[in-house]
């Protein structure tokens, strides 16, 4: 376990938003028979998570600047340190009532990242890593699958949303990827996805066209776990260049190859 004053002020401060996120899922579920469905309420629950949030961390770190999926930026008086918050990774599932979504928290400090907490509400899954501390899943210690070989590999990937990224370009690299793994996966939640990597539920991942909010805190989740993440073009700036492959030392070499070959 990790019992830094850091990570109590992350966890409080998720599980504080978790709660009304888990009650307003429910109230999803009872929405999805009507005709207009529950969007609007979906934006408000994602809203009112990010509120939570906002508050709870400005209020135990001062100072410390924000990027949120909802609110944008809000620049800090200290420059060293920046969070990394999705109030509600993977909408979509949420939106449709799939019980696979999480709060996603990630702590940046001088371009590093330095501690994250992913949490499934629903699972009630928490996990937390913090830089040299290793990572954990309620208490447990993670560790990447020891997999070596393509051809037993369970391989997660996301597709970007309708009028955004390039879908020619990932029908291409799945095409690539299928031919030779094990199985593939659309989850839906870029933040859990990264967690799965770093338990060793799944043995790689990539996706393109994502957020610093998206991955800053299963970033270190990976890494702290024993992996590899880079981005999805081996690149070591995953953040800077919105995309991401990560894995085990060794297919993680093997996925940069595939995506290489299917750009080629
Ligand atoms: P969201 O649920 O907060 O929107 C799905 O592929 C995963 O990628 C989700 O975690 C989703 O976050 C995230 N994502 C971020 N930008 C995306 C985009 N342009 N298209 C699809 N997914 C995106
Ligand atoms: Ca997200």
């Amino acid at each position: 376990m990790i019992n830094s004053p850091l990570m109590t002020v992350m966890v409080d401060a998720v599980r504080k938003a978790a709660r009304g996120l888990k009650r307003d899922f429910g109230e999803v579920e009872n929405l999805q028979v009507s005709r207009k469905g529950p969007g609007n309420f979906v934006s408000i629950a994602d809203k009112r998570a990010e509120a939570v949030l906002r508050e709870a961390l400005m209020k135990a770190r001062p100072g410390y600047s924000l990027i949120m999926e909802e609110g944008g930026s809000i620049e800090g008086s200290d420059k060293t340190h920046t969070w990394h918050v999705d109030p509600l990774d993977g909408t979509t599932n949420f939106l449709h009532g799939i019980p696979h979504f999480c709060i996603s928290v990630g702590l940046e400090r001088e371009g590093v990242i330095v501690a994250g907490v992913i949490y499934d509400p629903i699972k009630d899954e928490l996990f937390i890593a913090e830089r040299g501390q290793g990572a954990f899943l309620n208490n447990r210690r993670l560790r990447v699958s020891a997999r070596r070989d393509l051809a037993d590999a369970l391989v997660l990937y996301g597709s970007p949303y309708l009028g955004r990224g390039n879908h020619p370009r990932l029908l291409k690299e799945l095409g690539t990827v299928m031919a030779v793994t094990g199985g593939v996966r659309r989850q839906g939640s870029a933040a859990l996805d990264l967690a799965y990597v770093a338990c060793g539920r799944a043995d790689l991942y990539w996706e393109r066209d994502l957020q610093s909010w998206d991955m800053a805190a299963g970033l270190i989740m990976v890494r702290e776990a024993g992996g590899f993440a880079t981005s999805a073009d081996g690149g070591p700036d995953a953040l800077a260049a919105h995309s991401v492959a990560c894995g085990n030392e060794l297919l993680h070499r093997d996925l940069i190859a595939l995506l290489k070959k299917a750009n080629q």
